[in-house]
């Protein structure tokens, strides 16, 4: 059991119908209490119930009337004692029955994420589960909240743990047939043993490639517009966010800064960098625009790159683009096709930015681009964290090393060593195995009060 009991509000900072102000330890309801009239102490009342009352300051003031939630150990979020005293929404009312709480000994603020570590470390949920709250609080999209509620959900852990059950289930044969070395006894045969152990790299490459999907729907996708100047590459940007952001002319080199706007396209995140047209210019500031626009291209997900019927096919630049980019990164998209239905420059995609023509044929491209063919139902495991992408890969690595000892006839000792280290790099998923390194790391990036 934690010493500290911990206090913090649970509600967005600033005024609103309601606050809540959430305790967790065991000096939770005596602390209360302290302070709380109602028609029951809440020391006594029962568990998941909830008590109407007045919350008074140390020295008699009236500050607000509550309700009080009552949580018993270890039926509460925490596995603590937990109460959650919802106030006016007024910033004045929580901070001040905060300093009231807080002034009591064995009784303090609390951490970012402290609460959800407990939960943590009482049982409550499992690693991966802990840090699907804080993706789900964070999610902006659909299908981030989709991915982070998937998660939370336990359907990674799960995988994990079936992962696990099979490594262990593997490892104690092996050292089975270690204790009988002498009398020659084998359960598995070299290849039912190898047939197994790729059983398990095969579950994990599938995990492992969910990844790319996973940090798409967890992060969005950075989605460069380039060409040459002049082709519509901010007017494509005003007309997918529906308003007039960046300044659209006719005449060429009007971008100069990169535009960053986010948007959600079929609930995936996008964020869309309007760049500088790149050209030949002596401008100062131009010539510094168009250097940005080749980083950004550098560092983009998805390279949209834009023509238009009027101008030539700028060949030249598109190659460039392939030096900078990956090929396949690239979306070659036609603009101004109002202008000339009959342009014969090939492209992915035909649009025109000024009437919408197109572009719904253009965010399915993007689409496409970002998450591939839509392999992933809302009941497959997806891995969405690099924690967790790299525990698989180490696991992998282990595996690779066991599957080579079972090749080269080596000992038992070095293939259940290796079976023995995969699974532990499974069990950090989970937290079965972790260092307070880590698990602060994790929490810290909670907010306050969850
Ligand atoms: N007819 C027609 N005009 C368009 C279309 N898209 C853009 N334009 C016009 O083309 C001109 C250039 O558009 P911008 O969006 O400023 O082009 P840009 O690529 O951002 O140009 P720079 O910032 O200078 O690199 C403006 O006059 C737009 O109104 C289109 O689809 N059809
Ligand atoms: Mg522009």
């Amino acid at each position: 059991m934690n010493e500290d009991t911990i206090v913090a509000i649970a509600t967005p900072a600033g005024t609103g119908a309601i606050s809540v102000i959430r305790i967790s330890g065991q000096e939770t309801f005596n602390s209360v209490d302290k302070f709380f009239r109602g028609k029951k102490r809440i020391a006594q009342a029962d568990s998941h119930t909830i008590h109407y009352g007045d919350f008074y300051s140390a020295d008699g003031l009236h500050i607000d009337d509550v309700l009080v939630s009552v949580f018993k150990n270890p039926n509460s979020y925490t596995g603590e004692d937990v109460a959650e005293i919802s106030t006016h929404g007024n910033p004045i009312i929580t901070q001040k029955i905060i300093n009231e709480l807080i002034s009591l000994p064995n009784i303090r603020l609390a951490e970012p994420g402290e609460f959800t570590k407990r939960a943590f470390l009482n049982n409550r949920i499992d690693l991966a589960k802990a840090e699907a709250v804080s993706d789900i609080i964070a999610a902006r999209t659909e299908a981030s909240f989709r991915g982070a509620r998937n998660q939370l959900d336990g359907l990674l852990s799960s995988k994990v743990s079936e992962l696990r059950a099979m490594l262990v289930n593997l490892s104690s044969y092996v050292e089975l047939e270690l204790d009988f070395a002498e009398e020659d006894l084998h359960f598995f045969k070299q290849d039912e043993l190898l047939k197994k152990v790729d059983s398990v790299i095969i579950e994990i490459d599938t995990l492992l490639e969910s990844y790319s999907f996973g940090k798409i729907i967890r992060d969005g996708v950075n989605v460069a517009l380039v060409g040459r100047p002049n082709v519509g590459k901010s007017s494509l940007l005003n007309y997918i966010l529906k308003e007039s952001r960046a300044i659209v002319s006719e005449i060429p080199g009007t971008t100069r800064d990169i535009i960053r706007e986010e948007v959600s396209i079929d609930g995936i995140l996008f964020r869309l960098f309007d760049t500088a047209g790149i050209r030949f210019s002596e401008d100062v500031i131009e010539k510094e625009g168009i250097i940005r626009s080749r980083d950004t291209v550098f560092n983009a997900d998805i390279v949209v790159f834009l023509m238009d019927t009027t101008q030539g096919e700028a060949n030249d630049l598109f190659k460039e683009l392939m030096n900078l980019t990956n090929p396949e990164k690239i979306i070659r998209v036609l603009n101004k096709i109002d202008l000339n239905r009959n342009c014969l420059i090939d492209s992915d995609v035909r649009i025109s930015a000024k009437t919408g023509e197109g572009i719904e044929i253009f965010f399915n491209k993007l689409k496409e681009k970002a998450i591939g063919s839509d392999y992933y139902s809302e009941k497959t495991a997806v891995v969405t964290n690099l924690r967790h992408y790299n525990c698989l890969r180490k696991s992998r690595e282990n595996l690779i090393s066991a599957r080579n000892s079972i090749l080269e006839r080596m000992s038992g000792e070095f293939i259940a060593f290796d079976l023995r280290n995969a699974e532990l790099s499974l069990a950090e998923i989970i937290g079965e195995v972790t260092s307070d390194d880590i698990l602060n790391n994790i929490f810290m990036k909670f907010c306050i009060g969850k």
